[in-house]
Order: C-alpha cells, then sequence, then structure tokens
C-alpha cells in the first residue's frame, strides 16, 4: 500500500555538510519503494543537545513509499551506514543522520522507533524547513499544523 504524508529530517555536520544530505537524498531517491515529493531548502543550524560540536546543515523531505514504518526506518539506517555514520556518541557530530518525522497519521512505538518524532514540536531545525514545504500538515497527536508548532516555539 501507498502511504503518502511521510516526512523525513536530514543532518550533518562532519565532513562536506552539503554532500552527506544530497548524497542521503539521492540514495532515498534511487529507492523503487520510496518517492521523493517535496524537499525543502538546506539550512545551517546551531547544534542541539550538545552545544560542543560544529553547525548542522538540517533538511526535510516529503515522500511517498510502500516501506512500513520499520522498513523505512531499516532503508534510513542502511543509507546512513553507508556514508561511514558511526554510532557512538548520543548528542555527538554525525556524517548524516535520517529521522522519520512522521509517517502519515500513525503513531507507532516500537523498539528503536518512536513516531511522530517525539522531539519535531521542539525543533526549529525540523519545523523551518517543514513549515517550507508543508505548512498545513497537522501533528497526529498534538492536532496543530507545522505552521502553529513553528510559532509556538
Ligand atoms: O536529531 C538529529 C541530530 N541532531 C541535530 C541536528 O540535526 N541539527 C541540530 N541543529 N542539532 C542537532 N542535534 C542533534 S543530536
Amino acid at each position: 500500500m501507498l502511504i503518502k504524508n511521510v516526512f523525513l529530517g536530514l543532518g550533518s555536520n562532519l565532513g562536506d555538510r552539503n554532500g552527506n544530505l544530497n548524497d542521503a537524498i539521492a540514495a532515498l531517491v534511487s529507492c523503487d519503494s520510496i518517492n521523493v515529493t517535496a524537499q525543502s531548502s538546506i539550512l545551517e543550524t546551531e547544534p542541539v543537545g550538545n552545544e560542543n560540536q560544529g553547525k548542522f546543515l538540517n533538511a526535510v523531505i516529503e515522500i511517498e513509499t510502500t516501506l512500513s514504518p520499520k522498513q523505512l526506518m531499516q532503508t534510513c539506517l542502511e543509507i546512513e551506514m553507508q556514508q561511514g555514520r558511526v554510532r557512538d556518541e548520543k548528542w555527538g557530530p554525525r556524517t548524516i543522520d535520517i529521522d522519520i518525522l512522521f509517517f502519515a497519521d500513525q503513531l507507532i512505538q516500537e523498539d528503536g522507533l518512536e513516531v511522530p518524532h517525539p522531539e519535531a514540536q521542539n525543533r526549529s531545525f525540523v519545523l523551518i524547513p517543514l513549515v517550507e514545504i508543508a505548512p498545513m500538515m497537522v501533528h497526529p497527536t498534538l492536532g496543530v499544523t507545522a505552521k502553529a508548532m513553528l510559532h509556538a516555539l
């Protein structure tokens, strides 16, 4: 089944940050089971969590997919690994991070996967690019638009 209104957040603060984001998007585009339907601008953001690291480049993309949430998470992890992501420090620097922010209006709580992303509404590096591509999308549990979430920050 094709699921629309799926949003992914991408971030990089190591190496060729712009290249890392574009490579990750190209890898997602090349998946038969994923159709990228919108892509935000890339913006530079101050690090959140551990401030003692370099600035990030962030973007949000909208996709439609036939993958399940777990399969999509696995695909994102594989792309991260292909791009040399080492998962060591929780809030540490990373070549590429791909988070599932929203999977249509589905609520998912499985080991290693929580959707909607529990911090999405608190992060301007998520909300600014999200509002650029989908200002009127509604958070499935908070019941407010992306635009309203950004306004509330
Ligand atoms: O959660 C994503 C990784 N990450 C980021 C990020 O992508 N952007 C900014 N600005 N700060 C971050 N802290 C972490 S962890």
